[in-house]
């Protein structure tokens, strides 16, 4: 029989990182040998990428009002799970995910002022059981996020572009879940060399 592949998701507030460090991570699972599926939310698929174009750039030609924001990305959701990271897990490949459930939870719950616990419930319904195994929080001070987006340039979406408060109840909220679910959160400071917090991120993975 084969063996479930382990879930590994990527969380915290705007630029900490989520995205170089889920990739390195990839990189480093594919060199030792690990069949490793790489993904992202909201998108990951194709529905789900639609989704994604209309949460962050009014695609539809409105901005979606904060309840249509949750169900969207829990459509989004729905359908990563059950096109691409059950199916992978039950081959047995491991899944990282840039982003998943805790985002809900955090930016609508927490930040947007939506009930925690009907975030939670909602995500339950979402996701049918797929639960990370490991979720690295990359927590960093909302301002030195920000300056690190604003290096990179481009300009910010919908959600990057909500006031200080919010994005500081985000951050806030993701430490509360960290500390609700102590045995699938990990705490990684992400301002340290590119190189050094990936090894952090190493050494957690290979202990889980
Ligand atoms: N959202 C999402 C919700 O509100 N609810 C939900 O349920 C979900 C799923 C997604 C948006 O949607 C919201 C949250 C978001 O607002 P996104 O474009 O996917 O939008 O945004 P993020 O996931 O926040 O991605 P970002 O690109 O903004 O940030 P990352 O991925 O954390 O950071 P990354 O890797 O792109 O790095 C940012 C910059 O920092 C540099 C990188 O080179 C890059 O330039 N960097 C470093 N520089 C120095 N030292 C280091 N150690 C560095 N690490 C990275």
């Amino acid at each position: 029989m084969t063996t479930r592949g382990k879930f590994i998701t990527f969380e915290g507030p705007e630029g900490g990182g989520k995205t170089t460090q889920a990739k390195r991570l990839v990189e480093r699972l594919q060199a030792a040998g690990q069949p490793v599926v790489y993904t992202r939310e909201p998108g990951g698929t194709p529905t789900g990428e639609a989704i994604r174009e209309i949460l962050q750039h009014n695609k539809a030609g409105e901005a979606p009002c904060a309840e249509t924001e949750v169900l969207l990305f829990a459509a989004s959701r729905a359908q990563l799970v059950r096109h691409v990271i059950i199916p992978a897990l039950e081959r047995g490949d491991w899944v990282v995910c840039d982003r998943f459930a805790d985002s809900t939870t955090a930016y609508q719950g927490y930040g947007r002022g939506f009930s925690v616990e009907q975030m939670i419930a909602i995500n339950e319904f979402a996701i049918d059981g797929a639960q990370p195994d490991l979720t690295i929080l990359l927590d960093l001070p909302v301002s030195d996020g920000f300056a690190r987006l604003q290096q990179r340039g481009g300009k910010k979406d919908r959600i990057e572009s909500e006031a200080l408060d919010f994005h500081e109840r985000v951050r806030a909220g993701y430490l509360e879940l960290a500390q609700r679910w102590p045995e699938r959160f990990r705490i990684v400071d992400p301002r340290g060399e590119l190189g050094a917090v990936a090894e952090e991120i190493w050494k957690l993975v290979r202990r889980d």
